[in-house]
């Protein structure tokens, strides 16, 4: 079954190295130049452990020097689990699966000069040669396209609070519902309306699961209020799931919340009081559409003196060490 695995992935991928050039397949079935990392290609095409990484986290999530950082960590941690890390971005127009150490510095380093790059944006970066950071649904896209089956990040996009009148959905949620990926993430941020964003990725067929809770984790805290249909207590109970969602065709994804270890939890009373004057500060400033989401967790961040940050990539590196036993886990299934 390893031979059949590399045959599918070279009926995807031009799998040469000296051209480092790959023949993506898009739904439409046009070809597109991707550029996949040697270690992450490899690991694929033997059937091992794989997690993709998005870059917008990088971009415009957090500051310099931290994102770098935080990148290597998250990196590290996936590693040191016994999985291939690949974050995925596009460099010079060309989608890039698994960076060079010097291609995150760069990424790093170009901050939120790099295009906010969701699904809706990745023909227009790859049309105009630019550099585009994804955010989940655009590193969903390029991930699914090279047959990863596992995605880590921090928080997803969702409904905006009030979205039922701005409509301010995010593209994360309707790619979630049409693309066979495990997003494993610590829930969605209050910044966000979380009832509706569940019940949105309700009606797009989304598989939402929590890890060892019977709660969806509201990011900062390990509290939402909100139940989940589905609680997996073990990376092999996730792998289950995630071979089932496969074997299935269901086309769909999964969302795999993981609440945020206790002693890096903010008090929710702090960052809930940040949040609302974030809301407000939007408004005063006229903030809109995708500019919201970096605003608000930069104002977060300002606002609660950096306490905000460090939970942040606390929870990171715990979502990539399960995401990388997961990965594990899966990979054996498989085999
Ligand atoms: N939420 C976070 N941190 C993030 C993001 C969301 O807690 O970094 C980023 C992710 O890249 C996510 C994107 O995919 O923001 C969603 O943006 P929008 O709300 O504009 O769809
Ligand atoms: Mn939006």
């Amino acid at each position: 079954s390893a031979a059949l695995r590399l045959n599918n992935l070279r009926r995807h991928l031009d799998l040469d190295d000296t051209a480092n050039k790959a023949a993506g397949v898009n739904p439409a079935g046009a070809s597109i130049n991707v550029k996949v990392a040697p270690e992450v290609s490899e690991a694929l095409s033997l059937g091992r452990a794989v997690v993709a990484l998005e870059s917008t986290i990088i971009s415009h999530g957090m500051p310099y020097p931290q994102n770098l950082e935080t990148a290597k960590a998250v990196e590290a941690v996936v590693r040191d689990n016994g999985a291939v890390p690949a974050t995925i971005a596009i460099l010079d127009g060309v989608p890039r699966i698994g960076l060079s150490g010097e291609e995150l510095e760069r990424l790093a380093t170009l901050g939120t000069k790099a295009q906010k790059t969701a699904r809706r944006d990745i023909a227009y970066v790859v049309a105009r040669g630019g550099n585009g950071a994804t955010t989940v649904s655009g590193t969903m896209f390029l991930a699914s396209m090279v047959g990863i089956h596992i995605f880590v990040t921090g928080g997803m996009g969702g409904v905006h609070r009030q979205g039922e009148y701005t409509m301010d959905v995010s593209s994360d949620l309707t790619h979630l519902g049409r693309t066979p990926i495990a997003v494993i993430c610590a829930g969605v941020k209050s910044i966000l309306d979380i009832p509706r964003t569940l019940e949105y990725l309700e009606t797009q067929g989304v598989c939402v699961a929590a890890y060892k809770t019977n709660e969806f984790p509201a990011f900062f805290t390990a509290s939402s209020g909100c139940m989940v249909p589905c609680r997996v207590d073990t990376p092999e109970e996730c792998a289950s799931l995630i071979e089932a969602n496969i074997k299935l065709k269901l086309g769909s994804g999964i969302l795999i919340g993981v609440p945020i270890p206790q002693e890096h939890s903010t008090s929710g009373h702090i960052i809930e009081s940040a949040i609302n004057k974030a809301i407000k500060e939007t408004k005063e400033n006229n903030i809109s559409g995708n500019a919201i989401t970096p605003f608000l967790l930069d104002r977060v961040n300002a606002l609660t003196g950096g306490v905000s940050l460090a939970s942040n990539i606390a929870l990171v590196k715990n979502n990539a060490q399960l995401g990388a036993k997961v990965a594990v886990a899966l990979a054996l299934l498989r085999e």
